[in-house]
C-alpha cells in the first residue's frame, strides 16, 4: 500500500504562517518554546531560522518561556494546539501575570467556520485564558495578521508586564499572505518597552524624607529585575546611605557584600532565618520606599512585618500597586530603572549628611544580624548527618556559585531554601523562584528556559520530589536539546510542606504525602543525563563541581531528612497557624 504521506518537502511560502514568523523575527524572536503546533507556524518559522525549543508537556513549554524571558528581558513565544494543549497553558500564563513577565502565547484554534458546532478539541479559549493574561485575541483577517502581532508585543511588553494570547484558526495559517495596508518595521522585542519616569515633584518629596528620616529601608521586590533597575537601585540606597532588604522574587537586587544589603527579610524570619536579626531594619522603618513590590503575603510576613506608622513612599509601574496594602503618602507611577537613576540625580544633589552620619552605625548593626545569624546556622551548614540536612547541600552550592551563574528553584522548601541561604555576587544575579502563584513542578522546565536565554556560568535548579515528579519527562527534553542544567533533587520521600503543614495545623496528615521509594538518579540517566544519589554529605562538592564540568545536564539525587524545615515563621515555636 502506498504510504498516505505523499507529499514531497515543506514547499508552501508567503502563506499567513510566514508573514507571523517574519513579524516574530522583526521583533528579535530567536526562540520559541513549541511542540510542533500549530503545525503551519512552525514550519514556518523553522523554515527561516527561529528555533524551537521543543517541550513534552505544555505545561512545562510555558515556564520554560516564562524564566527564559525573565533571563533575558525580552518577550518569550510558546505555541499549542487547541483544546486541550491551550488548558495545560492557562497554569504557567497565571503564573506569568503574577509576576508580570511577557509571555506571548500564540495558540492555534479551529478553522474559522467551525465555531460552535463541536468541532474536534474546540474550546472557548478566549474567555479561557481571558482571567490569565493581559490580553487575549483571535485574528480572523490575513491583512490584519501584522497589526494583531504587534499589538500581542505592546501589550506583553508595556506598562506592567505579562501574559498575552493570541488565537490563530488553523486554515488562516494556509492561506496566501496578502500585503498589509500600512507597513509595520519597527521592533518590539524587549521589556520594559517603554520607561516612563515618576512625577519629579512626588520623586524630590521622596529624597527628602529619606534623607530626614531616622530609620530608613527601601524593599524592593521582583519589578526591579523586570525593570533591570538592579543597579540604579544599588546605587540610589548608597547614594542615600539607606539600607535594602528584598522579598524573595527581588533576591538578587544588591550583591550580599555591599554593607548596606539586609538580603531577604520577610520570608526568612522563622528559626535559623537569615532575616531574624535584620527585621528591625524593617519593622521599626519610619520612612519605608517600596520598590517593584506587590507587598504580597510572602513579602510582608502576612502583612505582619511592616510598621504601622511609618511614612511609605510606593514606586511601581501600575498605579494599582501603589498603596495596595499599605497607603503611600508618596505615589511614584514610573520605571524602576528611569525613575531611580532620575532620582539618584536628586540624592547626589541633596543634603544627605544626617544619613551620612548615621551610616556607620547601620552597617555595623547589619553586620552584627548578619553575624549572629551565620553563627545560628554553621552547625547546620557543616552537618555531617544522614540522611542529609538540606542546608548542608546549600552551604557546598553557595561555595561554588560565582557570579556568572544562574540559581532557579522550584515551589515549596526549594525556593526557601535557596532564598535563605546562597548569596548574591553581583547587582542583578538572578535566583528564578515561580513565587507568582508557587507551583509545583515549575521548577526545572524553568530553568531550562533560562538556560536556553542565557549559556554564562552554571545553571543549577534545587528541586523538591514531589514537584519534581510533574516534570521529569523534561529531562529527555534537555538531554535531546542540549539544554544543561545541573539539577540538585532534594529526595526527601515525602511532600515535605504538606505533610509539615497538616501536622502543625491539623495534628496528622494525609495518606497521600508519602512517596515509595524512586531511582530517581536511575530516571535522569535513562532519559540520557548524568544521574547521581548521593548518600554521604562529603560527597556533594564533588558532584556538583563535576556536574558543572560536564557538558550534559547532571540529576544530583541527594537523599535528605524528611525533617528539616525552612525559616519561615509558620515553623517558629508557638507560631499562630
Ligand atoms: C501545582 C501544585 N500542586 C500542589 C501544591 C501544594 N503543595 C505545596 S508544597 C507541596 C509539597 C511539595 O513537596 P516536594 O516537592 O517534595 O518538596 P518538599 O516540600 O518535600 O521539599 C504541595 C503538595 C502546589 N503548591 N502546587
Ligand atoms: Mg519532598
Amino acid at each position: 500500500m502506498n504510504s498516505p504521506l505523499t507529499k514531497a518537502g515543506f514547499s508552501k511560502q508567503e502563506t499567513v504562517a510566514h508573514v507571523i514568523a517574519n513579524a516574530l523575527k522583526k521583533h528579535g524572536i530567536t526562540h520559541f518554546f513549541g511542540q510542533s503546533l500549530p503545525s503551519m507556524f512552525v514550519l514556518a518559522a523553522e523554515q527561516i531560522g527561529i528555533k524551537q525549543v521543543s517541550y513534552r508537556t505544555e505545561n512545562a513549554g510555558g515556564y520554560m518561556a516564562d524564566a527564559y524571558a525573565r533571563m533575558s528581558n525580552t518577550p518569550a513565544v510558546v505555541t499549542a494546539q487547541n483544546g486541550p494543549a491551550a488548558a495545560l497553558l492557562v497554569a504557567p500564563l497565571a503564573e506569568a501575570q503574577k509576576v508580570s513577565i511577557p509571555v506571548i502565547a500564540l495558540v492555534q484554534d479551529v478553522n474559522r467556520d467551525q465555531h460552535d458546532k463541536n468541532a474536534f478539541q474546540d474550546l472557548n479559549h478566549i474567555a479561557m485564558f481571558e482571567s490569565v493574561c493581559k490580553w487575549v485575541r483571535r485574528v480572523d483577517l490575513a491583512t490584519r495578521v501584522e497589526d494583531y502581532i504587534d499589538q500581542a508585543f505592546v501589550a506583553a511588553t508595556s506598562g506592567r508586564p505579562g501574559p498575552v494570547a493570541l488565537l490563530l484558526p488553523a486554515d488562516l495559517l494556509q492561506e496566501p499572505a496578502v500585503p498589509a495596508p500600512f507597513k509595520r518595521s519597527v521592533s518590539l522585542g524587549r521589556f520594559p518597552l517603554d520607561r516612563p519616569v515618576a512625577n519629579p515633584d512626588a520623586m524630590a518629596q521622596a529624597v527628602a524624607l529619606l534623607a530626614a528620616a531616622q530609620r530608613p529601608v527601601i524593599v524592593s521586590g521582583g519589578g526591579v529585575h523586570v525593570s533591570q533597575a538592579s543597579q540604579a537601585l544599588t546605587d540610589f540606597a548608597d547614594a542615600m546611605s539607606v539600607p535594602l532588604a528584598t522579598t524573595n522574587m527581588g533576591k538578587g537586587a544588591m550583591p550580599d557584600t555591599h554593607e548596606l544589603a539586609l538580603g531577604v527579610i520577610a520570608n526568612c524570619l522563622g528559626p535559623n532565618g537569615s532575616g531574624r536579626y535584620l527585621k528591625p531594619f524593617i519593622s521599626e522603618a519610619d520612612v519605608v520606599l517600596l520598590v517593584g513590590n506587590r507587598t504580597n503575603q510572602n513579602g510582608t510576613d502576612s502583612w505582619a512585618l511592616y510598621p504601622k506608622n511609618a511614612t511609605y513612599i510606593h514606586l511601581d509601574i501600575d498605579p494599582q500597586e501603589i498603596g495596595r496594602n499599605y497607603e503611600a503618602q508618596v505615589r511614584l507611577v514610573g520605571d524602576a530603572k528611569a525613575s531611580l537613576e532620575a532620582m539618584l540625580h536628586l540624592a547626589r544633589a541633596a543634603d544627605t549628611s544626617a544619613r551620612k552620619a548615621a551610616r556607620k552605625d547601620v552597617i555595623a548593626a547589619i553586620s552584627r544580624g548578619r553575624d549572629r545569624h551565620q553563627s545560628e546556622v554553621a552547625p547546620l551548614l557543616q552537618s555531617i548527618d544522614t540522611p542529609i540536612r538540606p542546608e548542608r547541600i546549600m552551604a557546598e552550592l553557595d561555595a561554588l556559585l560565582t557570579e556568572d551563574d544562574t540559581v532557579v528553584a522550584d515551589a515549596s522548601y526549594s525556593t526557601l531554601w535557596v532564598t535563605n541561604y546562597l548569596k548574591v555576587r553581583k547587582c542583578g544575579q538572578r535566583f528564578l523562584t515561580p513565587r507568582g502563584l508557587a507551583g509545583l513542578g515549575w521548577g526545572m522546565p524553568m530553568a531550562m528556559g533560562a538556560r536556553v536565554a542565557n549559556e554564562r556560568g552554571t545553571t543549577y535548579c534545587l528541586v523538591g520530589d514531589g514537584g519534581f515528579g510533574h516534570v521529569w519527562s523534561e529531562m529527555e527534553t534537555a538531554a535531546r536539546m542540549g539544554i544543561k542544567v545541573v539539577t540538585i533533587l532534594i529526595n526527601n520521600g515525602i511532600l515535605g510542606y504538606q505533610k509539615h503543614a497538616e501536622c502543625l495545623k491539623y495534628g496528622s496528615h494525609t495518606s497521600a504525602v508519602h512517596f515509595s521509594a524512586v531511582d530517581h538518579a536511575a530516571v535522569a540517566r535513562a532519559a540520557g543525563l548524568n544521574g547521581v544519589r548521593i548518600t554521604d554529605p562529603a560527597r556533594i562538592r564533588e558532584a556538583i563541581e563535576q556536574a558543572a564540568q560536564s557538558s550534559t545536564g547532571t540529576l544530583i539525587e541527594v537523599m535528605c531528612s524528611d525533617q528539616a524545615y525552612p525559616p519561615i515563621t509558620f515553623y517558629t515555636p508557638d507560631a499562630q497557624v
